[in-house]
């Protein structure tokens, strides 16, 4: 898989996303046997990295973009015993990034950087016997990952009409930071959102209350919110027991329908370093009954049903009630850890009808296993779900940059840079496409 990070938290994120795949087949406790653990060590070196420097750590299979050098000449800084980033594929310029405005990074930076970032890419595919695709990591909230993004996205998927492209974009915190965010966040959406096979959106105001609720860190980072992220990717990429389960595969199952590509990914257990040996592991079944809360809807806007900022709770709810879950196009499990006879995965929950619409004729579930403790925990459960939840933080900044639209603010630092009026209608109107067609969702019960 060939990682492009853009800006400053694509590369902030990518940075921390190969620390942990080197803290993984670095772990010492595997919990499988030394040719199992031979054969996931060799699989993920393919996977992530390529070819070993002279001083035998391993090069990262990563494309480092920016429009200023203060980042990536700290994230270059920042790899650790084990792997580096390959200095020759650092594609960068000294000139104060793109202030927070797509369309700068669109067209004046993208214009600058985009045939060396195309150069770098197909030196890189050429290298390899097999390729396993793009993962594209990125902001939607700032002016480089968002605008270059979108521009390369265009350009890749001309260039490499059925390699395999998969997105993470981080969506901003709804309240605060930059007032152009929300622009910057539906003129990306649309640009990914027929050109990628799926994109995996993170929302930080999530994780940052996952740091906060769940990990007690009352000082959370953006590392420390990195380092959840990473978890809940390699949690889905990191080899499985599936042998046919390559980047293609999981697209296969993930995004079965073209108008369905954007998708969540929810994990379990996250718990405080501090506590991490005095904390029980629960039942399989414990997780994959949280896993399934997470689904849940509210009923009324007041309800608090946000399961992933709770712990999960061993004891069965006695009370019957009757929940609404959000309707699925489809969802995939991945457990990883042991299974032993009194202990087994079961997965009836996440496979009852009602969770899926009628239309989907095709398995809508899928379960990969993996026995190879992941990070040195016993158990690590994530959920990708591609279901109609998703459209509550498109429609907000939706909502929020129509606003800003209707009374024409801040447009004219997009029009300076060539933008114009029709291309934010088009995009505000393939989104409010999107956000329609996951709203009209109905799962079998016609919820
Ligand atoms: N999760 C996470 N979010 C980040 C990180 N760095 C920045 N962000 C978020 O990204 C958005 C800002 O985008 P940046 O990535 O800084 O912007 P950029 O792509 O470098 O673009 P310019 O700086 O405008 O050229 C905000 O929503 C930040 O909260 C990070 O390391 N992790
Ligand atoms: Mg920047």
């Amino acid at each position: 898989m060939l990682t492009l990070q853009f800006g400053q938290c694509g590369n902030q994120l990518g940075c921390d996303l190969f620390s942990k795949v080197s803290s993984d087949i670095g772990s010492s406790s595997t919990g499988i046997s030394y040719g199992a653990n031979y054969e996931y060590t060799e699989n993920t070196i393919e996977k992530w990295f390529d070819g070993i420097a002279e001083c035998g750590r391993h090069f990262a299979k990563a494309i480092l973009i920016d429009s200023e050098e203060k980042v990536v000449n700290k994230v270059c800084k920042n790899t650790n015993a084990s792997w580096l980033y390959r200095t020759s594929n650092v594609v960068c310029q000294s000139d104060g990034g793109s202030a927070n405005n797509w369309a700068y990074g669109y067209t004046i930076n993208s214009r600058r950087l985009s045939n060396t970032v195309l150069k770098v890419t197909r030196q890189e595919i050429e290298k390899l016997d097999r390729s396993q695709g793009f993962l594209l990591l990125l902001s939607s909230a700032g002016g480089t990952g968002s605008g270059i993004g979108s521009h390369m996205v265009e350009l890749l998927r001309e260039e490499y009409e059925t390699e395999p492209i998969i997105a993470t974009i981080v969506l901003p915190f709804t309240f605060g930071e930059v007032c152009t965010q929300n622009y910057n966040t539906i003129l990306t959406l649309a640009k990914f959102s027929d050109r990628v096979d799926f994109s995996v959106l993170i929302e930080n105001e999530q994780m940052y209350s996952m740091c906060t609720n769940l990990l007690k860190n009352s000082n959370t980072t953006l590392h420390d919110m990195n380092s959840i992220i990473s978890e809940n990717l390699l949690a889905v990429f990191q080899p499985n027991n599936n042998a046919r389960c390559n980047t293609n595969f999981l697209i296969s199952k993930i995004a079965t329908h073209p108008n369905f590509r954007f998708v969540t990914v929810k994990s379990t257990p996250h718990t405080p370093i501090t506590s991490l040996q005095y904390e029980s592991t629960h039942k399989w079944e414990v997780y994959i009954r949280h896993l399934k809360q997470t689904l849940r809807v509210p009923k009324l806007e007041v309800e608090l049903t946000n399961a992933q900022l709770k712990i999960p709770n061993p004891m069965p709810s006695k009370t019957v009630m009757s929940h609404i879950y959000s309707p699925c196009v489809s969802n995939v499990l991945v457990t990883r850890g042991r299974f032993v006879e009194n202990d087994v995965i079961a997965l009836e929950d996440l496979q009852k009808k009602h969770l899926y619409p009628e239309w989907i004729t095709l398995d809508s579930f899928t379960h990969l296993h993996q026995e190879r403790r992941f990070l040195n925990r016993d158990k690590f459960l994530a959920l990708v779900s591609n279901n109609s939840e998703i459209h509550r933080p498109l429609d907000l900044y939706l909502d929020k940059a129509w606003d800003s639209y209707k009374c024409a603010a801040f447009l004219h630092q997009y029009k300076q840079f060539g933008l114009e009026e029709d291309d934010f209608l088009q995009a505000f109107a393939k989104m409010e496409n999107v956000v329609q067609e996951y709203k009209n969702l109905k799962s079998h019960n016609g919820n």
